[in-house]
């Protein structure tokens, strides 16, 4: 790809030629379409495959999300890089797994695991020259560790600091303290006579908790999530001060939603990247009044339902300002589902028929495939041919392949994980990997249609028998032919010893490259 086209988006938009030389030759009146395309990745919390009406979803409408798997790819072997949050979201910025950097789920208070001088998606596209933005969950940490963050002050490192333009976050999930926004280096609305101070240890000021005042919860929380309540819910974590910058959970659908909008508007001219992050659908799941009660599935599908709402606005707006034809959308999740992560919203009691991994097996931290599994769409107007991929796809791939688009060579030593698949990417019938890692408690391999599940004895943080999630840890391997048993019922490990090893070398070569 690259050695025929230099500028790999110029040869999309059929705007360069090659010459003996090799080098592209772009004439004047090609000016615009050499405009590089702008760049925004939807990425939901928690959302599972089988959680849109385009992947089969009877029991929840998702029209929006659904427009663009209908005019776009729709992949169905595509994975996260890991079955938790934070180590997602690192693998996607950095193009490196998460194990490598012992990434795991954050505390609220966590250091940024992200190192300023680290290379980054959002730096190569800086290179590039886009504006690019953050906006919602992060959940990568912040500051630099050395002390504790001081939320009054300027929070820094943060994204600013690994190639961010804007940010506008939620700091760390919603069942997390702080419960503030911060807008670039600072928390929106903290007034200097409240100061915010935030402690994951023991309790710091005088509002009412979960464990002291459980009747003041609106949802019951587990013994995690019973410290400080803020809205009516308790949050893991102890918070004092900063009342004035409280948010209210019920406004995120349309704060979140201006923000990624206003981000659009003001960089219309250059091209940008835009990491939309949702905080839906995560626990504690509180969509406003206006999706509640409309799913009919109890809150985990009207967030579904908001979620798809706040989409189909940014798309919207991307149509109104007539950037949608030159905008590459990639929409994913971080994380398989879960219905019970901690408090008692009804969406085991409500769900009915839904099957929020689809046909696969497990959910958010489980080894098994709905772990990593994720819906995932590609729109990209006239550039693709609308269409259904089955390759295996990898997020850990998307900043190798971003790079190539926009033309952006990589160090040898960057997003050492990351491959450029961005022929797979653009076009339904172009194959992916061979090969792909899932991260979870434990590492797995897919090898085409195998699967081999490493063994160990650890026992998966969270994963308790009362939230019925499958964590598919065993201390013995596990070998699925997902071809054959896409449920993964039965390990053929002891039947194919031979597999099994050729799988775990495979495995044990990538952790040690
Ligand atoms: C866990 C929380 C869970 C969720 C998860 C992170 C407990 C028992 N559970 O610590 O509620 O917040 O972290 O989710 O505390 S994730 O999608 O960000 O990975
Ligand atoms: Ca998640």
């Amino acid at each position: 790809f690259k050695s025929m086209c230099v500028l790999a988006p110029m040869m999309l938009l059929g705007a360069c030629s090659v010459a003996n030389d090799d080098k592209p030759i772009v004439s004047d009146s090609d000016n615009k379409s050499q405009q590089k395309p702008n760049i925004v990745i939807f990425y939901v919390d928690d959302l599972g495959y089988g959680d849109l009406s385009a992947y089969g979803a009877k029991h929840v409408k998702t029209p929006n999300v659904d427009e663009l798997a209908n005019n776009g790819i729709r992949f169905t072997d595509a994975h996260s890089s890991s079955a938790t949050c934070t180590p997602s979201r690192y693998s996607l910025l950095t193009g490196e797994y998460a194990f490598r950097n012992k990434a795991s789920v954050l505390k609220g208070d966590a250091a940024m695991i992200i190192k300023p001088e680290q290379p980054t998606l959002a730096k190569v596209l800086k290179k590039a020259g886009y504006q690019t933005g953050v906006v919602g969950k992060w959940h990568l940490g912040l500051g630099d560790g050395t002390k504790p963050i001081d939320w009054n002050q300027a929070v820094k490192p943060g994204p600013l600091e690994i190639g961010f333009d804007y940010s506008f976050l939620l700091p760390a999930t919603g069942d997390r303290v702080p419960t503030v926004y911060l807008e670039n280096h600072h928390v929106l609305n903290l007034e200097k006579s409240d100061p915010l101070i935030i402690d994951y240890e023991q309790k710091v000021g005088n509002r009412p908790t979960g464990y002291e005042n459980p009747e003041l919860e609106r949802q019951a929380a587990d013994h995690q999530h019973n410290k400080t309540i803020i809205n009516g819910i308790a949050r893991i974590g102890w918070m004092q001060g900063g009342h004035k910058a409280e948010w209210k959970d019920e406004d995120f659908y349309k704060v979140f939603t201006d923000k990624a909008n206003d981000f659009i508007r003001q960089n219309q001219v250059d091209p940008f990247f835009l990491f939309f992050s949702f905080s839906d659908i995560h626990v504690p799941r509180l969509p406003n009044e206006r999706f509640l009660g409309k799913s009919g599935m109890g809150v985990r599908g009207d967030s579904i339902l908001q979620m798809d709402w706040m989409t189909g606005q940014v798309v919207k707006q991307l149509k109104s300002l007539n950037l949608l034809d030159n905008t590459l959308i990639i929409f994913t999740s971080d994380n398989g589902p879960v219905l019970n992560d901690g408090y008692d919203d009804k969406a085991v009691e409500l769900l009915g028929q839904h099957k929020p991994a689809g046909p696969f097996r497990g959910g958010k931290y489980s080894a098994y495939e709905a772990g990593t599994r994720m819906p995932t769409i590609l729109h990209y107007p006239n550039q693709v041919k609308p269409g259904v991929s089955d390759a295996l796809m990898s997020q850990v791939d998307i900043y190798a392949s971003v790079a190539n688009l926009v033309g952006i060579d990589l160090n040898q030593d960057e997003a050492i994980d990351s491959q450029n698949r961005l022929s797979a990417w653009l076009d339904a019938s172009e194959p992916g990997r061979q090969y792909l890692l899932e991260e979870s408690y434990t590492l797995s391999l897919r090898d085409g249609q195998w699967k081999y599940i490493k063994p160990t004895d650890k026992k998966a943080a969270w994963v308790t028998n009362d939230k019925n999630i499958e964590s598919g840890l065993s201390p013995s391997a596990q070998l699925f032919n997902l071809a054959q048993d896409p449920q993964e019922q039965h390990n053929l490990a002891m039947k194919k010893p031979q597999k099994v090893s050729e799988l775990k070398q495979k495995l044990d070569a990538i952790v040690k490259r």
